[in-house]
């Protein structure tokens, strides 16, 4: 009888599965921080003895953001372990959803306006608090400045867009008023007067408004209105701005006497010089006054001095002469001509006489007589 063996005669199991993790897997952040939902596939398990082995594996339910190590383990009946390897990436390849303010209208405060543009908010699947700039600068010139703004990840994709921001002059600029200008003229031509008017603007600042007549002009006898204007670069006119130029004409007079003797009843020989710019045939001699006193006649035309050029020589009576207060005997008393050109012009002029008062008594005539009355 030979010996038998009951049951299987085979040698134990020692011999661990093999195991192959399946392929590494890269998938897109889906959540917050990383993913979920991961797909890894199955690992290729097989052994020598055990038909069906027992696989896990430690997958997370979420994958943070990189790579995770997911470790497959293939177990036998008889507890022979072996394990394999399969690595999960999450990556964050999508952009953040920036919205951003809407397109800004200001009017201009300066030549730069600080504008309040307002602020962009942004979402991102991975990152939860993506980063918000802009490229504003701290003040915004006339005109429309694009200010780009832009959401970065974590993951440094970025998104980005533009809003628009304008800036707008519509506010006119202002002449400051214009004080009127009284200048003297010597002659019937009229004279050149200089002036300038400013316009000032919130956002051009000063400049020189335009003028018309303009400055350096002649401006004739009597009363100009100047009217100025002013136009700022965005094309807003001011309110034209008025003044007058007023000139007056002061002629050169000459009395003829080396001195005035009042209390006699003669008359003052006044010669108004001619000059290239004062044709003396056109002043009105019937207008003329000196002192309150009216011409004595129509006056003569002739050359006085000499110098080619007709003077105007009128006489007026000396008792008619309004001199106040009262001169005495050797004063030196300033007396006015008044009068007007053909055309209504005004004019005036003065000149300085010694005053000589004659004495009602015997001692003066006696002085008369004595030859010192000349
Ligand atoms: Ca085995
Ligand atoms: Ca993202
Ligand atoms: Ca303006
Ligand atoms: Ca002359």
């Amino acid at each position: 009888m030979g010996i038998w063996f009951r049951g299987t005669a085979v040698a134990p199991d020692i011999t661990a599965p093999s195991i192959t993790a399946p392929d590494d897997v890269t998938v897109e952040g889906n959540l917050t921080g990383g993913a979920d939902g991961v797909v890894l596939g199955a690992p290729t398990v097989s052994d020598d003895v055990d038909p069906s082995p027992v696989v896990t594996n430690d997958a997370p339910a979420t994958y943070p953001l990189g790579d995770t190590n997911v470790t497959w383990t293939a177990e036998d009946a008889s507890l022979n372990l072996a394990t394999a390897v399969q690595v999960v990436s999450v990556v964050d390849t999508t952009d953040a959803v920036l919205t951003i303010p809407a397109d800004v209208t200001e009017e201009a405060t300066g030549a730069e306006t600080a504008v309040a543009i307002g602020s962009a908010t942004a979402t991102d699947i991975v990152d939860a608090n993506p980063v918000i700039t802009n490229d504003a600068p701290a003040t915004f010139p006339v005109g429309s400045t694009d200010v780009i703004w832009t959401a970065e990840d974590a993951t440094e994709n970025s998104a980005s867009a533009t809003q628009v921001v304008t800036v707008e002059d519509t506010t006119p600029p202002n002449i400051a008023a214009l004080d009127d200008i009284v200048v003297v003229a010597n002659g019937l031509s009229g004279i050149v007067v200089n002036f300038s008017a400013d316009a000032e603007d919130i956002v051009d600042g000063t400049f020189a408004a335009s003028c018309l007549p303009i400055s350096g002009s002649t401006f004739p006898l009597g009363e100009t209105t100047v009217t100025c204007s002013a136009v700022d670069n965005a094309g807003n006119a001011a309110e034209d701005a008025l003044f007058t130029i007023t000139v007056e004409l002061v002629l050169g007079v000459e009395i003829q006497s080396v001195k005035l003797n009042l209390g006699k009843n003669g008359v003052l020989p006044v010669v108004v010089p001619g000059s290239s710019d004062v044709d003396v045939t056109r002043i009105d001699v019937s207008s003329l006054e000196l002192n309150g006193a009216g011409a004595a006649h129509d006056g003569h035309i002739d050359d006085v001095d000499g110098d080619r050029i007709d003077d105007l020589m009128v006489h007026f009576p000396v008792p008619e002469l309004a001199i106040a207060p009262p001169p005495a005997d050797g004063d030196v008393v300033t007396l006015t001509l008044t009068g007007e050109l053909n055309d209504g012009a005004p004019f005036e002029g003065a000149d300085d006489v010694m005053v000589k008062v004659q004495k009602n008594n015997a001692n003066a005539d006696s002085n008369k007589k004595g030859g010192k009355g000349k």
